[in-house]
């Protein structure tokens, strides 16, 4: 494994279970912390590579990025890729990254609460879940017990999410009322990210759609969001450290004081 920082990087072992037993005062906590040492908003999506997705090739992307990404979202498309035991290896082996599991979770609040604890279990720091099923305030609450910070979707980043978008200021107030402490609310939507901060001032808001998807960087930090969700303009590109370093300089000139 290459990169500066590398011993940052736990050697631990391929499929021993790391300790997931860390449990933070408040929501997102470890991802402020992170955001004050590096001075950046950027949380580095983990779909597309310019290589095969594999758990070191990954490993390298994130030594590259490691001064300059705060968190790391990862989903289906990495999953697949290289299986639970894989994510598990990732997140252990690179703890020091808050991990944002976005699976979108929209099932009965049942299985919903069975898939919180095993996201627990491997070790991640935040999961994104649909807020239009309603019914989340068993999972809010239990999140907060085990220490795992939920964020909830609202409006998303693509163009004809009509029904979310005429839903959206009703998922706001939902998120606030359980106590969802974060929002995914799209860099597409500009005026709905100044809307989200406006109903639900405290809720930490997660903007992806910069770059690829046609947001500028910072657009979203400016307009109030808390962090911006970057994928393929880093991953696919040539330089993806000249490219991850434009975009916090972007953002640090749009961070309200
Ligand atoms: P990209 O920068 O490559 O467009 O990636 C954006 C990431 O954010 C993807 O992982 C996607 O799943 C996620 N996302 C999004 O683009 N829009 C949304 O509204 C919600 C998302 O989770």
């Amino acid at each position: 494994m290459k990169g500066f920082l590398k011993e940052r990087f736990s050697a631990h072992p391929i499929g021993v279970p790391c300790s997931v037993s860390r449990r933070r005062p408040s929501p997102f906590s470890k991802l402020w912390d992170r955001e004050r040492e590096l001075r950046s908003r950027l949380i580095l999506a983990l779909d597309f590579t310019r290589r095969s997705l594999d758990v070191r090739h990954v490993l390298d992307v994130l030594c590259d990025l490691e001064g300059l990404a705060v968190g790391v979202k990862v989903g289906l498309p990495l999953t697949t890729a290289i299986g639970w035991s894989g994510i598990r290896e990732l997140v252990c082996r690179a703890s020091h990254f808050y991990w944002l599991a976005d699976y979108k979770l929209a099932d009965i609040p049942e299985v919903n609460l069975l898939t919180l604890e095993k996201l627990k279990g491997l070790g991640f720091d935040g999961a994104i879940l649909h807020l239009f099923t309603m019914g989340h305030e068993t999972l809010a609450s239990r999140a907060r017990e085990i220490g795992v910070d939920l964020v909830g979707t609202t409006v998303m980043s693509h163009r004809g999410c009509l029904l979310l978008e005429e839903s959206f200021e009703r998922l706001v107030s939902y998120a606030r009322a359980v106590e969802i402490p974060g929002l995914v609310v799209g860099a597409t939507r500009p005026a709905l990210i100044s809307r989200a901060k406006e109903l639900y001032p405290e809720a930490v808001l997660f903007s992806p759609g910069v770059g690829a998807q046609g947001a500028k960087p910072g657009s979203a930090i400016a307009r109030g969001a808390d962090f911006e969700i970057v994928g393929r303009s880093i991953t696919l590109s040539e330089d993806p450290v000249r490219v991850a370093e434009q975009i916090v300089s972007a953002q640090r000139r749009c961070v309200r004081a």
